[in-house]
């Protein structure tokens, strides 16, 4: 997979995206995190990026004009043909939200691009021409796309094949079913007087099996209940939310 990042803080993206599971994805091939400064493909001596909005109001826009010459030259494409493994995403607060099923889906995609918006966000013709998909991360402001984007990235890294040590550990896990985790512990088996739950050292797989689907339901049904809402229980479930 090849990644494409639009925005003028470039520097943001280095640390984390050359850090632990990303990072090493990227070394050994499976994805290339490539950040483009927008500043570069402005077209005035004092790389300006914003301007006031047209209607009046508070803030500045940032202009079409960079973003435009920026994703022509990155894509090698004039506006609205680019190829059609390429998906051009905005990250603003005005997006669907982003959650694990769009991150299955967007680690389908060979290619990925990201804009990131700052200040009262990008003219709109940016979006009308280019932009495939608008996300946001939540409902609440941040300063800017960097942030969003990089989530973005590292929950969608993640799932491509070989980016994990272990090939299971992405599948067994929180909302891979649409529930919590269930509780871990390491050694040592006590630790300041707290034990571990007994049945985890009984090597009882089955026991044990059952023991974290019941702490996973309990747990989502004391924080998250509106996962459980739409949702059709096995009869395995069923029998261990009665006890
Ligand atoms: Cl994608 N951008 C900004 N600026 N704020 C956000 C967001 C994105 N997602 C949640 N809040």
């Amino acid at each position: 997979m090849k990644i494409d990042v639009l925005t003028i803080f470039p520097d943001m993206f280095k640390g984390p995206m050359e850090t632990s599971i990303i990072g090493r994805a990227q070394g050994k091939g499976i994805v290339s995190i490539q950040t483009h400064d927008v500043r570069d493909y402005t077209d005035n001596k004092h790389r300006r990026v914003d301007d006031t909005p047209f209607g009046g109001g508070a803030g500045m826009v940032m202009m079409a004009q960079p973003f435009f010459d920026a994703l022509e030259k990155i894509l090698d494409a004039k506006a609205g043909e680019k190829a059609p493994d390429t998906r051009v995403v905005l990250l603003t607060p005005q997006g669907k939200t982003f959650d694990q099923a769009k991150a299955r889906e967007l680690s389908q995609i060979p290619r990925l691009v990201m804009l990131c918006g700052r200040y009262e966000g990008i003219d709109d013709r940016v979006r009308q021409v280019w932009v495939d998909e608008e996300l946001s991360i939540g409902d609440y402001v941040l300063t800017g796309g960097e942030l969003a984007a990089m989530v973005i990235i590292d929950a969608v890294v993640r799932l491509l094949p070989g980016a994990l040590g272990d090939e299971s550990s992405a599948e067994e896990e929180s909302f891979s079913d649409g529930l919590l985790e269930y509780p871990q512990f390491t050694k040592p088996a006590q630790f300041r007087g707290l034990e571990v739950p007994p049945v985890l050292l009984s090597g009882h797989h089955a026991s044990i099996r059952r023991w974290r689907r019941k702490e996973s339901l309990k747990r989502t049904y004391q924080v998250r209940p509106e996962l459980l809402k739409e949702r059709n229980f096995d009869f395995d479930d069923q029998v261990l939310m009665a006890e």
